[in-house]
């Protein structure tokens, strides 16, 4: 790739000619890393310098003081402070590669087969970006040592609390923050996952994107939580990501009926962009769900899963990460969700027997929202038996409000 300048001169007598100046050394090197990288699977690629992001620094700490990292116990002041600056993770950064991987893969689409189905963020139906992009990056400084024919002291990071992915993104110009806060990538929307590599080679920077939402303002009034407080910045603890993904406890009252039937993250503000819906379509094809139950599980399944079905069905997947415990409490607020009678049974069989109390706590909230009497029994049975101090106190709240719309 050349993106050298491009001048003209004239000469009497003759149109002007186009004078292209040679690429300097540092361009040629800047195309061999880009291109190395394309070569790893690493297609969208720009580049940055390694100075420090000092214009974050105060809007960390005003996140952090306003609450909006709440549950993040990594995410202190000190640790927001160093992720800003590349020189606490690299002895020498010169430049910052920072790399993507387009994650949005065909939807096959809830199946119309009677089942009461969940539904799991796009990027974590297929297999894990963390561990891919990890090897790709890795696999791309070994291949770009070899034909440089040196050693290159390089840091390779995602979604780490090392360094801020979406600000290195934003500065490279790999794509702009959307009000969403998430950062749009030409062609593929917010559908893209990011990683950088912290190198000690001197590349030519690319220039930040010029773009922005303008009076667009569709994601924070469609947030089904109101988690975009205000552009540009998400109250975690209210973001359903953060609920089916991070919280180990229950998840607060107020927010289980908005969670529909996500039960592994939400893609709700990046699904309604105008960017996200004209992207073109180029994902990964590692990121393709194996089976439905990657995509779509069946709710009172998720509920009943052994440990090993678990791990076996998510082995590989980012939604590991929420455990089996916490995938099922997951499962029992969108099987309330659904108001459909069919998820009494499986919900009732939970509050009865389920091994983690999260989950009957949770079973029993939503055994409140339906009106039957087999939904109350099941729900008189627990407030008298269950072992549970906690569960046996949210029996009797959703007995007190069985049916009601809440
Ligand atoms: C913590 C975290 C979360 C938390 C908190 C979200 C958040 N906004 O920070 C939770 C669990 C809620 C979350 C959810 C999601 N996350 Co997340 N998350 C992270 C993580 C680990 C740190 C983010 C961080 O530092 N936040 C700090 C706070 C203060 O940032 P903020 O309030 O959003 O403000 C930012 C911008 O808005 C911007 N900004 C602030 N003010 C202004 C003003 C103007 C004018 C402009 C232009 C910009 C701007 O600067 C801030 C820094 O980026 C990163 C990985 C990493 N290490 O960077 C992934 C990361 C941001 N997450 C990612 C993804 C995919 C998601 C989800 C889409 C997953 C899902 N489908 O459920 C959702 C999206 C929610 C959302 N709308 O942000 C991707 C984003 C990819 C992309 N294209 O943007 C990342 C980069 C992981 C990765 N390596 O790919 N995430
Ligand atoms: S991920 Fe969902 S809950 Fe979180 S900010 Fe986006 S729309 Fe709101
Ligand atoms: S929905 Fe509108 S405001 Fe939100 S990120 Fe997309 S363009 Fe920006």
């Amino acid at each position: 790739m050349y993106s050298g300048s491009v001048d003209t001169f004239s000469m009497p007598n003759h149109a002007p000619l186009p004078i292209i100046a040679p690429p300097t050394p540092r361009q040629l090197l800047t195309a061999v890393v880009k291109r190395v990288a394309a070569e790893h699977g690493l297609t969208l690629a720009r580049v940055t310098t390694a100075d420090p992001f000092t214009t974050l620094v105060p809007i960390l700490l005003d996140r952090i003081g306003a609450g909006r990292m709440d549950g993040f116990d990594w995410f202190t002041p000190q640790r927001a402070i160093e992720s800003t600056d590349p020189r606490t993770i690299h002895p020498d950064p010169v430049s910052i590669l920072s790399v993507g991987m387009a994650c949005h893969v065909p939807d096959p689409g809830k199946p119309a087969d009677g089942v009461l189905r969940g539904r799991i963020a796009r990027y974590a139906r297929g297999e894990d970006y963390h561990r891919v992009l990890r090897a790709r990056m890795d696999a791309m400084v070994d291949t770009l040592a070899a034909r440089l024919g040196r050693d290159i002291v390089s840091r390779r990071v995602t979604d780490t609390a090392r360094l801020v992915d979406r600000a290195v993104a934003a500065r490279a110009g790999l794509g702009w923050y959307g009000k969403n806060a998430c950062i749009i990538v030409p062609g593929h929307g917010s559908w893209v996952l990011l990683g950088e590599i912290v190198l000690d080679l001197d590349l030519e920077p690319d220039a930040p994107l010029d773009r922005s939402c303008g009076q667009c303002a569709i994601c924070i009034d469609r947030c089904p939580t109101g988690a975009i407080v205000a552009p540009y910045e998400i109250d975690a603890p209210r973001c359903l990501s953060f609920q089916t993904i991070e919280q180990r406890g229950p998840i607060p009252r107020e927010l289980r009926a908005a969670l529909g039937d996500w039960i592994f993250g939400c893609d709700v503000c990046q699904e309604v962009c105008p960017y996200d819906r004209a992207a073109i379509r180029q994902p990964d094809p590692v990121f393709a769900p194996r089976a439905i139950d990657n995509a779509y599980p069946s709710l009172p399944w998720l509920l009943e899963m052994s440990e090993t079905a678990f791990r076996e069905t998510y082995r590989g997947t980012p939604v590991i990460r929420a455990k089996r415990p916490g995938l099922a409490r997951n499962a029992a607020v969108a099987l309330g969700n659904t108001r459909d009678d069919a998820a009494i049974a499986p919900l009732a069989a939970a509050l009865a027997g389920h091994d983690s109390s999260l989950v009957r706590l949770h079973a029993a909230w939503s055994l409140g929202r339906f009106d039957a009497g087999t939904a109350r029994a099941a729900l008189d049975r627990a407030q008298r038996n269950d072992p549970d101090p906690d569960v046996r106190a949210e029996a009797i709240v959703a007995l007190s409000h069985a049916g009601e719309d809440r």
